[in-house]
């Protein structure tokens, strides 16, 4: 499904800064080569988008959020190159191509994901290294805190304990608020945080993101029985035959449908005080509900 005019924008200057940015990462050519596999296989830059669409909210104050957005990204690929590994999800297939350890190795994929996951880290020290503005350093630890131990990795261990067992739908929110929500609700803070929005602006946009976090989450699960590995660039029904619990076993397709629709309104209902500016954050809300939309399957 195609991003809208205003978000494919934001998504090609967000690919024309990876590569640049990217370009300043050294280490052995077959590391490097790994790395940029996985990060240049076509993902459609959700985390920078986000973290760039909510830092436009605010005015300008100099503080260029470019660098923590495609960090972002770094880190998303890190995950998805670890999650695909034999020892977590084992798969075969990720943006349209062979995983990682597929076309490298698994000893080489490990490594690319940790040097991805440290460059992240270290092309924010670099870019803001230099600014007295403590905004800088909260935008960083937002995006740590988001993607460590109590954040994504958290998610991912408890994902991985909790499968084969039955799991209410509390318990399911929990697992997926931190291993896919986390780095979601971080992309919109960090935005926030470096444009130096108020704590009333901060937590609207805390709750935007938390919702649509929770949508995108469920739309995966939906997609996952609906789609194909065609039209994802992804496996398809492996949740079911992994003996994990879905959204799409609690629900149904038609509930699970509506509960998106439900998490898309709450999203765009936080958006009102930010007026016509917070359009692509609308965008990104309807985009998500619009993947799952009976029309799309
Ligand atoms: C290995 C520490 C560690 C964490 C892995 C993100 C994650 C945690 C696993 C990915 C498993 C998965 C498929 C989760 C569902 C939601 C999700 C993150 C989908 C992939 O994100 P997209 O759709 O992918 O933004 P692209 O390729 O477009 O960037």
């Amino acid at each position: 499904m195609p991003f809208t005019p205003g978000l494919e924008a934001y998504r090609k200057q967000v690919e024309s800064s990876l590569e640049s940015l990217f370009e300043t990462c050294e280490g052995p050519a077959h590391l490097i080569e790994a790395m940029g596999y996985s990060l240049f296989a076509g993902g459609k830059r959700l985390r920078p988008v986000l973290l760039m669409a909510t830092h436009d909210l605010f005015s300008k104050n100099g503080l260029d959020p470019m660098p923590a957005a495609c960090a972002l990204e770094f880190i998303h690929t890190y995950s998805l190159i670890h999650d695909d590994l034999p020892a977590m999800d084992n798969d075969d297939f990720r943006r349209g191509r062979p995983t990682n350890h597929k076309r490298f190795g698994e000893a080489q994929a490990i490594l690319a994901g940790d040097g991805l996951l440290t460059e992240a880290f270290g092309l924010m020290a670099r870019h803001y290294g230099d600014s007295a503005d403590s905004s800088v350093i909260h935008g960083i630890a937002e995006v740590a805190l988001a993607a460590g131990s109590a954040g994504m990795v958290g998610g991912q261990v408890l994902d991985m304990t909790e499968t084969g067992h039955d799991l209410d739908q509390e318990q399911l929110e929990t697992v997926h608020r931190l291993k896919t929500g986390a780095l979601i609700r971080a992309a919109v803070r960090c935005g926030a945080i470096l444009g130096h929005a108020n704590a009333d602006e901060l937590d609207r946009l805390t709750q935007y993101a938390e919702a649509i976090g929770l949508a995108f989450q469920v739309a995966d699960d939906l997609l996952d029985v609906l789609g194909s590995r065609e039209e994802l660039g992804k496996s398809t029904g492996k949740d079911q035959a992994q003996g994990k619990t879905t959204y799409a076993g609690l629900l149904g397709i038609q509930d699970g449908r509506n509960y998106v629709a439900d998490l898309t309104s709450r999203a765009i209902a936080n958006l009102e005080v930010f007026g016509e500016k917070a359009e692509s954050l609308r965008d990104i809300a309807r985009f998500i509900a619009d993947s799952v939309g009976p029309q799309n399957n």
